[in-house]
Order: C-alpha cells, then structure tokens, then sequence
C-alpha cells in the first residue's frame, strides 16, 4: 500500500552532520522524497507535535530538543517520503525510540544516545501510523510544499490571493 510519511533529522542530526549519512540510509528504502525543507521550530509548533506526550516526565526537556536549545542549531530537516509501506520501512531502518534498545545497524541503534537528564536523543523522528502521519505532514508542510496530492485540500483567498490548504 503506498503511503507517505514525515521524517524529521531532530537538532543532533544536524550538529553531528549525519545529514548526509541519513539520506543515503533512507535510499536503501526505494522511497521517494515528495517534499524536503529546513524548518525551525517554534515552542507552538514543538508542542503539537509532541502533544500526545504532554503528561510525561521528560515532555519539557524534549520540546527544548526539538527546538535546538539543547544543541545551539534552532533548526530541524523536515522531510515526506512515500511509497510502498513506507511508514514501516521507515521505523524499521530509524529503530526502536530507546537508542540503546535499538537495532546497532538502524539509524538510532548506529547514531544516538542516551543524555545524562535521561532524554533520547535518538536523531531523527518517523511517523509510526497513518493517522500520525497525516496528522504531522499536515502541521509541518503546506499543500504546495508537496509534489504530490497527500491529503484533501481547499482553495481560500487571503488578502486577495488564492492560497490552497489542507481541507
Ligand atoms: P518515537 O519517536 O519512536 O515515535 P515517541 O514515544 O513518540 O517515540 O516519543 C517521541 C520522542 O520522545 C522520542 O523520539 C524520544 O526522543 C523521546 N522519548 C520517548 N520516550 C522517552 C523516554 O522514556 N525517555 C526520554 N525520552 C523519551
Ligand atoms: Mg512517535
């Protein structure tokens, strides 16, 4: 089934320069890149994409992750790849979310770490279902940003100009 789904190279990626090494790991997929931008990330955007983790312990010190205040690159890489399951081929090469428990040869097993405040900072983020999926490309990418039809849209017109957004 083809599908389409959001990978973000989070502030450590970027500060270790695995930029490179992450993209050609992700070719090994056959995926397509629909969409790629840098993007920085706002407290508000930091907060919707982790909401569902609002209640848990670590929740502040990895909105400031997120952000980069923790590795002085306010930036993160946001990326859609689509293709056969790529939800899954993703997770499968990005590893399990606990660097140390994931694969040695997966990307989080290969390149992350554990800190001494007990944040994973495990380098890069994937999508883990479609409704996840859909829900975070729609927050961190605009319809024309995508060189795909991903989701319904509609055509508003702001200040006089047509501008097409998510339905
Ligand atoms: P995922 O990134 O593998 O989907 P989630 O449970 O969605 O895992 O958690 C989001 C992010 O929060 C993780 O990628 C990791 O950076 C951080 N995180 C998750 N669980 C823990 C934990 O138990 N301790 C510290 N950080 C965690
Ligand atoms: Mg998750």
């Amino acid at each position: 089934m083809k599908q389409q789904t959001l990978i973000l190279i989070k502030p450590d990626g970027l500060v270790k320069s695995l930029t490179g090494n992450i993209l050609t790991r992700m070719s090994e997929t056959k995926l397509e890149i629909v969409a790629a931008k840098i993007a920085r990330v706002s407290p508000e955007l930091a907060q919707v994409h982790y909401q569902h983790l609002k209640e848990k312990p670590f929740y502040d010190e990895l909105l400031t992750y997120l952000q980069g205040q923790l590795h002085d690159r306010r930036k993160v890489m946001a990326m859609v790849y689509w293709g056969d399951d790529a939800i899954g081929k993703v997770r499968t090469l990005a590893g399990a979310t606990n660097p140390e428990e994931a694969e040695p040869t997966s990307i989080r097993g290969a390149y992350g770490r554990i800190t001494s405040k007990g944040v994973y900072e495990n380098v890069i983020h994937a999508s883990s279902n479609e409704a996840e999926a859909e829900r975070e490309i729609k927050l961190w990418f605009e319809p024309d940003e995508i060189i795909l039809d991903a989701y319904k849209t509609k055509t508003v017109v702001l200040d006089g100009v047509k501008k097409r957004v998510w339905a």
